[in-house]
């Protein structure tokens, strides 16, 4: 059982420990060893400033929003959280130091509990569409890959749609997943109209029944117009076979772009309305903060995390486990 600190909302500062049951664990690596950087940048810079103190004071409060904002929570975030501690102390809810982790802790969670939201695949949509967008590296069709496997291992039968006709190698990258995991892919030359390709797609895996269809595209900069109307053009395209695919848009951002990530995801959304986002590169950065920036920001749900290179590595977004492997108290 995993223990978190919750808030209790009619007494600003005041929690209460609860316990949660992760959503998926068995196996696997625990999070906090893939989260390490942003758990140093983050929890252990918090828990530096609490050690050895014996009150609470401004500086102390100044020195927790200087530590919330450098690790890309957000300004707007960080001071609200802040603002919340401080009230707890007025009201003399918090009157030790020892209760300002657990009261940190809760107001992390609470701001990104709500975007916790699995993907939950509707099997009366065939196929049921998620369609990929996001820059150039963000991890779109490794996340694929990783999503492939996961649904086949769930039963469903998956089939993908090579969205990305910029680069020869995209196709390849793509084909190889499915080689592996024995799933079709659908593609075209180098060069394709992109909406064609994934037209065609969808037509297939209507007429095959499969259960879902995954569309590859290009990294694109959320500053290139033509391209963002592009994405527009696939919906439109897609609308023409069944009106309400895709199911999914799914953002794909690499964590360690840090606050460029929320500028990704509201040019996204505004472009083509998202429905999920997965964060990539949680291994390899101290940037992790940047969920809750997109939280307070977006609010738009968090599907998965990407923890390294590996299939198992993308893991359902469970709140109550990021929040704990990044900020754990004793
Ligand atoms: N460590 C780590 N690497 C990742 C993760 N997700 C993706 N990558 C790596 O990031 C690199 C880029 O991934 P791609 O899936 O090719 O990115 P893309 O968004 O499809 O890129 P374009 O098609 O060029 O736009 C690859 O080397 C991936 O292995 C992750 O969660 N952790
Ligand atoms: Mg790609």
């Amino acid at each position: 059982m995993l223990r978190i600190f919750r808030k209790n909302k009619n007494k600003p500062g005041a929690v209460q420990d609860v316990q949660l049951r992760p959503a998926e664990q068995s196996g696997l690596d625990p999070l906090e060893q893939r989260l390490e950087d942003t758990r140093r940048q983050l929890g252990k810079r918090l828990g530096a400033l609490l050690t050895g103190r014996s009150s609470i004071d401004e500086d102390l409060l100044d020195e927790i929003e200087t530590t919330l904002i450098t690790s890309d929570i957000g300004v707007q975030a960080a001071l609200e959280i802040v603002e919340n501690l401080r009230a707890g102390i007025s009201n003399r809810v918090i009157t030790e130091p020892k209760q300002v982790l657990p009261a940190v802790q809760a107001e992390l969670f609470e701001l990104i509990e709500p975007c916790e939201q699995f993907l939950a695949v509707d099997e009366g949509k065939k196929p049921f569409v998620i369609f990929m967008v996001g820059v150039n590296g963000a991890g779109k069709t490794t996340t694929i890959g990783k999503l492939a496997q996961r649904f086949k291992e769930d039963g469903l039968s998956v089939m993908l749609a090579a969205g990305d006709t910029f680069r020869a190698a995209a196709v390849e990258q793509l084909k190889s997943w499915g080689e592996r995991n024995d799933i079709p892919v659908v593609a075209q030359n180098t060069g394709a109209d992109s909406a064609a390709v994934i037209f065609d797609a969808l037509q297939s895996a209507k007429a095959r029944n499969i259960d879902v269809l995954i569309a590859d595209t290009a990294g694109r900069l959320h500053t290139q117009h033509n391209l963002m109307e592009e994405l527009k053009k696939i919906n439109r395209v897609m609308g023409r076979i069944d009106p309400e695919a895709p199911h999914e848009t799914m953002l794909v951002v690499d964590a360690g772009t840090g606050q460029n990530a929320v500028n990704q995801a509201r040019e996204f959304n505004q472009a083509v309305g998202l429905t999920g986002i997965t964060i990539t590169k949680l291994d390899g950065t101290a940037r992790g903060g940047v969920l809750f920036g997109i939280a307070h920001e977006l609010g738009i749900p968090i599907r998965f995390i990407g923890v390294g290179e590996a299939a198992k590595d993308l893991r359902p977004f469970d709140a109550g486990s990021f929040v704990n492997a990044i900020l754990p108290i004793d």
